[in-house]
């Protein structure tokens, strides 16, 4: 059902000072950055083979990044995986009793729908579901 690992969700408190790590220091391809108003982030992704680095800054503090940020201080916040049909994985994943944060997709960064997994149900790790035409 799922995939590729599309990408992994780093929180960080401020873009501009994490992309150089990853741009200059690990060598990868700076994408841009991009404003989630829905989930009150600014992203901004590395291209890494056929996987992206998604970093995450807050734009609120009501965001769920902020407050990711303040209880656990910077680092991995979620791994999203690319699937074919999104409203088909929820409908699965709801017929096995797995906890959902959305029920109905939502619209992520590159025009992309996705939907979260409770971390109290994937073990600990927010899990990403996401489908995308051009990624
Ligand atoms: N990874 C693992 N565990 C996490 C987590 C994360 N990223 N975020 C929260 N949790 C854990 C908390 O530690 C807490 O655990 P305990 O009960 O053991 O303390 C539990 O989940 C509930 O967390 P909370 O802070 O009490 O509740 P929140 O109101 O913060 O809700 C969650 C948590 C996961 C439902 C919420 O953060 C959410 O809906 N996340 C999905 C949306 C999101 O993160 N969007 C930003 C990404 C944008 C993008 O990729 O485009």
């Amino acid at each position: 059902m799922t995939e590729k690992v599309n990408h992994i969700g780093i929180a960080v408190k401020n873009l501009e000072n994490s992309i150089p790590f990853y741009r200059d220091q690990l060598g990868m391809a700076f994408e841009g950055t991009e404003e989630v108003a829905e989930q009150q982030v600014r992203v901004a992704f590395l291209k890494v083979g056929e996987s992206r680095i998604e970093l995450l800054e807050p734009t609120s503090t009501e965001s769920p990044v902020a407050k990711f940020l303040e209880k656990n201080g910077e680092g991995v916040h979620h791994i999203a995986y690319q699937v074919k049909d999104i409203e088909q994985s929820l409908a699965e994943f709801e017929a096995q009793g797995m906890r959902l944060i959305d029920k109905v997709p939502r619209g992520g960064a590159h025009r992309s729908c996705i939907a979260f997994l409770h971390p109290k149900a994937t073990g600990g790790v927010l899990t990403e579901i996401c489908q995308c035409e051009d990624c």
